[in-house]
């Protein structure tokens, strides 16, 4: 049973509801949202999983997977993954990201700091361990995602220690990384233009008018000139005329969360741009303040690219 809006309730999967207000999902703390339209059109996300009980640091151990055609009817489908089936690790399952290619589906995880690649028939899994080993030969390798360009051809994106990026290609079969893995961290995406950030983790690509986008996570180590304090992270994002970079500092485009980290990804939803993230506010409202940033809860706002293709601050509307 879980507690939804102050009442108990059983829950069964796949599991429908409707909202239009932050954060979207209610009956269970889902974070580091990473959403993607497959070709049915059809959006959907793929999520850490923050337990009730957590009072440490993020040891998560299973994923789940929700689905939407409108932003509005949302389906909870249940855990898509969990660390019991994954013999190389025992927890830590951060931030996921997945992709739909030739009528399978591949999600990529960071589980104890080591990214692994799994499959499935069915967006909403179960997915299963392709390589039974990690895919990418480095340690302390976190936040994976994927990008398909125009071509078709597949990139993956990751960081490494909280504080590299790196992108490398991968080969059709999604399950092997194809040739040298670029760092791609001398970009200089450390500004001082509104502040100081550096890049931290959670790189997300997307491609907007031949541009392509990279927003991260990023930590501001002085003051800024946007109302951020030091220590906060922020989402940055850096432009190139090519997925494989180099990449070059624009600005934020979303200040903190709340709860020390936030996560981000961005959907094309006909003509229109869509922001999600995670913050605190429903554990604020659970009554949980202490740990709040152990249970995060997803979101979404529009994403407004301007005319000289600079990225609006995305206003976080409140849960
Ligand atoms: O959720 C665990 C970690 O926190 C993610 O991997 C990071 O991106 C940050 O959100």
């Amino acid at each position: 049973a879980v507690k939804i809006q102050g009442q108990e309730k059983e829950i069964s999967y796949p599991y429908t509801w409707t909202t239009e207000t932050n954060p979207i999902v209610k009956h269970i703390y889902a974070c580091d949202p990473s959403a993607k339209v497959f070709k049915d059109g059809t959006i959907w996300v793929f999520a850490s999983h923050d337990a009730d009980t957590a009072t440490g640091y993020w040891s998560m151990k299973d994923y789940h997977t929700f689905s939407t055609k409108d932003l509005k009817t949302w389906t909870d489908h249940g855990v898509a993954l969990s660390v019991d089936d994954i013999s190389w690790a025992t927890s830590h399952l951060w931030a996921p990201d997945a992709c739909e290619r030739n009528g399978k589906y591949y999600m990529y995880v960071p589980a104890n700091h080591k990214i692994g690649v799994f499959v499935s028939d069915k967006p909403e899994g179960p997915y299963k361990d392709a390589l039974g080993k990690p895919l990418v030969p480095i340690d302390n390798a976190i936040d994976p995602m994927v990008f398909i360009d125009d071509d078709n051809q597949a990139y993956l994106y990751f960081s490494r220690k909280g504080e590299d990026c790196f992108v490398v290609k991968l080969k059709e079969n999604m399950t092997e990384i194809d040739g040298v893995i670029h760092e791609l961290t001398n970009w200089s995406i450390r500004s001082t233009i509104d502040g100081d950030y550096n890049f931290v983790e959670g790189p997300f690509v997307h491609k907007y008018k031949n541009t392509y986008y990279m927003t991260y996570p990023a930590k501001l180590y002085k003051q800024g000139a946007k109302g951020n304090k030091e220590g906060d992270e922020v989402i940055c994002y850096a432009t190139s005329n090519s997925p494989m970079g180099p990449f070059e500092y624009k600005g934020i485009v979303a200040n903190e969360s709340g709860v020390h980290t936030i996560h981000q990804s961005v959907i094309k939803l006909k003509n229109d741009y869509y922001f999600f993230y995670h913050n605190g506010a429903l554990a604020e409202k659970n009554g949980h303040s202490e740990y709040n940033k152990f249970r995060r809860s997803m979101c979404v706002n529009k994403l407004i690219h301007n005319k000289d293709g600079s990225l609006k601050l995305v206003e976080q509307k409140e849960a």
